[in-house]
């Protein structure tokens, strides 16, 4: 296998999942600044023209983090990042996509559309970017709430969703895009998840 990448929130996104599944392999860096994530050649692999991608030792490309979290997790169960039983699949597939989609997505939004990051490939909106902000911003309530609650987001064992929202808003903190508040839960879990060993650096 081969795990196309950049330094960038997505491609983070499986590495964290890969070394909580103690799954290693070849890594190809993709230079997203230069566009080569939009090359002839990259976009045969993924026509999203988007890191990461998952490349199978058969030629099979797969993209999209979640589909190549999902791959991996088949082959790979234990341990479980995606709840084990009807109850626990449905609590993370339900925080981790109030995550994506309340909070991940928006904050990218705020980010491209604000900086003007990807410019010269997208139309930016700088008005746009800041009314994404605004929905992040929205959304943390929800999650300061649940962590004042439970240990991780989806209850008491560590999950996707708790990858995607540290890393989404360790993202947030450093782009500065969203105005992050002060959140004591989110603090103590965002503590506690970073001292993961699947969230060192390489
Ligand atoms: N829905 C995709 C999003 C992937 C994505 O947005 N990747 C960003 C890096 S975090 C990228 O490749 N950006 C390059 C560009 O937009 O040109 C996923 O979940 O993997």
């Amino acid at each position: 296998m081969k795990l196309y990448e950049s330094p960038s929130p997505n491609a983070l996104r499986v590495q964290v999942f890969m070394k909580e599944k103690g799954v290693d392999c070849e890594r190809v860096a993709v230079d997203l600044r230069a566009g080569e994530n939009i090359s002839e050649a990259f976009l045969a692999k993924n026509p999203g023209g988007r890191v990461p991608v998952l490349e199978l030792d058969d030629g099979t490309y797969i993209s999209e983090t979640v589909a190549i979290s999902r791959y991996l997790e088949a082959l790979h169960p234990q341990p479980n990042l995606f709840g084990d039983d009807a109850l626990s699949m449905a609590k993370v597939e339900m925080w981790h996509r109030r995550v994506e989609i309340n909070f991940l997505l928006n904050v990218a939004m705020a980010f491209r559309n604000i900086t003007g990051f990807f410019k010269d490939r997208e139309t930016c909106v700088p008005e746009w970017g800041e009314v994404a902000a605004g929905h992040a911003l929205a959304a943390v309530p929800m999650f300061e709430s649940q962590l004042g609650e439970q240990e991780y987001l989806a209850g008491d064992n560590f999950s996707i969703a708790d990858i995607t929202l540290a890393v989404g808003w360790g993202f947030a903190k450093q782009v500065k895009v969203v105005p992050l508040p002060q959140c004591p839960n989110i603090e103590r879990w965002l503590a506690q998840v970073q001292a993961r060993p699947s969230f060192q650096a390489d």
